[in-house]
């Protein structure tokens, strides 16, 4: 899905035009990976935009750079000010918002500690991740022939931009062969995540979800939605999975910022089947809380308009 360019992108303090935001072809980050990034979302409410989580998020970047010796120039707050400021600034009531931390020009090698640090917050509306399709009917998933990797050898808690080569072949392997995404097992065979999402199962009305050691990110949706779920009164647990556990689920379903809520309908040809009870009620409670409509959840909103 091409880009849908906006007016301005926030970086380093100033708000540049969106076509101006350009980089020197030797920053570091372009050869060697070395950024961190986070994936935003910002909904329509009855008070203008709000973003979800946005604190958190924010929060996340800063420990991702920790992981990969980055140093952000900025605080958790300043960058929160910054988004809200940017999102005002084109005038959006709705976007999918892309801050990065990248290593800049001026030094080449791998080690990273000389380079100066650059940040950037770009914005722009971004439709269905996997598809409207996707979102109200299910997809198809496929257990990826890439593993996730081992935590030994990239700090996969980090959102680092290097560490999505991995996501990125096993989505085109998973493309390639008809499928809509993919399901990375780890070094040992557990289920760890899907490309850029986490994911959940249901079984006789138990939620199951993979711990972060099997290397899932600690994903703000997949916490958002172990929160509703408890909340409905259901049993969330957070252990180890197989991926036999996911072809005999009564229920499963994706989860991510960009991808949101989005049912599974069959797993290696293994039909799960029409989006269930538990996801739909999940993915229903998910955007309500996203658009501002449910006062349990209202802290999870920041308002670009005060
Ligand atoms: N796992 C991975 C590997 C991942 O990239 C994401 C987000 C998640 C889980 C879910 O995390 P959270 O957004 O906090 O619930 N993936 C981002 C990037 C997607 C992309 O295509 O780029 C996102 O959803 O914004």
């Amino acid at each position: 899905m091409p880009i849908e360019a906006t007016k301005k992108i926030w970086m380093d303090g100033k708000l540049v035009d969106w076509d101006d935001a350009r980089i020197h072809i030797l920053t570091h980050t372009l050869h060697y990976g070395t950024g961190v990034f986070e994936g935003i979302r910002a909904y329509p409410t009855e008070r203008g935009p709000a973003v979800f989580r946005l604190t958190e998020h924010m929060s996340r970047l800063h420990d991702s750079a920790l992981l990969l010796h980055i140093e952000i120039p900025y605080s958790v707050d300043e960058l929160v000010a910054a988004t809200l400021e940017t999102i005002r600034a084109n005038e959006v009531e709705s976007c999918y918002i892309r801050p990065l931390a990248y290593l800049g020009y001026g030094e080449m090698g791998l080690n990273p500690l000389p380079c100066e640090v650059n940040v950037s917050i770009a914005l722009w509306p971004w439709g269905t991740y996997l598809g409207d399709e996707g979102l109200a009917k299910g997809v198809r998933v496929k257990i990826s022939s890439w593993r996730r990797m081992d935590p030994n050898v990239n700090p996969v808690a980090a959102k680092g931009t290097g560490i999505y080569v991995n996501s990125s072949l096993a989505k085109v392997e998973a493309l390639k062969a008809g499928y809509d995404e993919a399901i990375l097992l780890n070094s040992s065979g557990s289920v760890a995540e899907a490309t850029g999402e986490n994911i959940f199962v249901v079984k006789k009305g138990v939620l199951y979800t993979p711990p972060l050691s099997s290397g899932a990110l600690d994903g703000l949706t997949r916490d958002s939605i172990i929160t509703i779920a408890r909340d409905f009164g259901y049993e969330v647990r957070v252990q180890t999975m197989l991926r036999t556990d996911l072809y005999l689920a009564d229920e499963a379903f994706l989860c991510g910022t960009a991808a949101e809520v989005v049912p599974i309908r069959e797993v290696d040809d293994r039909l799960i089947g029409d989006p269930g009870e538990i996801t739909r009620r999940i993915q229903e409670t998910y955007f309500a809380a996203a658009h501002g409509k449910v006062e349990a959840y209202a802290h999870w909103l920041e308002y670009a308009n005060g």
